[in-house]
């Protein structure tokens, strides 16, 4: 790893953007630039990385950051060149991937993502500053994730996450709803497992008003079995489901939302907060098998995301987390095959 840190030599951050010519990198762009992700005094320097296909769309983009003016932006580079896009770099954004195809099966997928997330973890491991930070937005986004730490064997695998940010901000914006509050009134809900149709959006902790969510949607849905079957039925699979949902409704997949909590997951990380959902690489923590980078409930103090210990995991979400996990682990069989890690 370089030792040359940028945020600390010249007090700007470099903020590497894959895929930054496709549309979530459009929606991320102008809001990381205008200070929204490290807050309004860390001036930005912004390496877009892109396929040469793609190389066109980010430099459009680049003209447009240029017409924004941001008095924090300091710079921007747009490249083909992994090497070019983490030299220096302290925040990285995988969001480019390569998306399932037509007829493609599941290995095909990890193999064309493994040759996607294997070189840019090494790039990383060459020449990223010692601060780095890595999130995987791009699918499948936890296996990503556990590629690129398994490609930066000089950085310490804490620093690579995966993004279930969204899925944990979709089961607030569903409890909203359902109990006609304000998303700031609700806390402590955690995303577990994969960020796929696997995960469990889980509300046995989750408070709203400092009320037990489960007690306060027992009172509104006529007591406890009536709750229990609307989150088995309708809460677990929406939230699930949404992405789908997005696509089958907006006829394209979701974008700004997707941005958004891209955002807010390295905020909170920078920043600190006492409870979100991301997928980290496991400690043995709630007897996921080390190593595997799954959704908990974590916390940060600043310098890094932590699975929040302790809490009681009661038989039905001990089998909803178990099932997570084993496409984890089937997921990462597939990619050992491979021999990738
Ligand atoms: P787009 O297809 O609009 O953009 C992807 C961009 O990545 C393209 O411009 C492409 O040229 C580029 N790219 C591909 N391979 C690359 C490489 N090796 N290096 C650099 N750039 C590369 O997709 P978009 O809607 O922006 O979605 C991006 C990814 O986010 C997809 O994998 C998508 O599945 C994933 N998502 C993840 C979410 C999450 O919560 N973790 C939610 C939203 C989204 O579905």
């Amino acid at each position: 790893m370089a030792t040359d840190s940028s945020a600390s030599t010249s007090g700007t951050t470099t903020v590497t953007i894959t895929g930054a010519g496709g549309q979530i990198g459009y929606a991320l762009l102008f809001r990381i630039a205008a200070g929204e992700m490290l807050g309004p005094d860390r001036p930005i320097r912004l390496k877009l990385l892109e396929i040469p296909q793609g190389v066109r769309s980010a430099e459009g983009a680049a003209l447009e950051l240029q017409d924004c003016a941001f008095p924090l932006l300091r710079d921007v580079e747009v490249t083909d060149d992994p090497a070019a896009a983490f030299d220096g770099c302290s925040i990285a954004l995988l969001v480019g991937a390569r998306p399932r195809g037509p007829g493609m099966e599941r290995a095909d997928l990890l193999a064309a993502n493994a040759g996607i997330f294997g070189p840019q973890g090494a790039a990383i491991n060459a020449g990223a500053a010692d601060d780095v930070r890595v999130v995987a937005v791009g699918n499948p986004a936890n296996t990503n994730a556990l590629i690129a730490a398994a490609s930066a064997p000089d950085i310490p695998a804490d620093r690579f996450t995966a993004l279930t940010r969204l899925d944990h901000n979709r089961a607030i914006g569903q409890l909203t709803d359902a109990l006609d509050a304000r998303a700031d009134e609700i806390a402590r809900l955690a995303i577990w497992g994969n960020h796929s149709a696997t995960q469990f959006p889980d509300v046995s902790h989750a408070v709203v008003r400092g009320e037990p969510v489960t007690a306060a949607l027992a009172s509104r849905l006529g007591g406890r079995a009536a709750a229990d079957a609307w989150l088995d039925e309708v809460f677990i699979p929406r939230v699930a489901k949404r992405g789908a949902e997005i696509i089958e409704v907006r006829g394209s997949s979701s974008v700004a939302s997707a941005a958004n909590a891209a955002i807010e997951h390295v905020r909170d990380e920078q920043a600190g907060t006492p409870w979100t959902s991301a997928a980290v690489v496991s400690r043995g923590e709630y007897g996921v098998p080390e190593g595997l980078v799954c959704s908990f409930p974590v916390s940060s103090d600043g310098s890094g995301y932590r699975v929040i210990e302790g809490l009681l995991v009661d038989d039905r979400a001990r089998a909803r987390i178990d099932a997570s996990v084993a496409e984890l682990v089937a997921e990462r069989d597939a990619v050992r095959a491979l021999g990738v890690l």
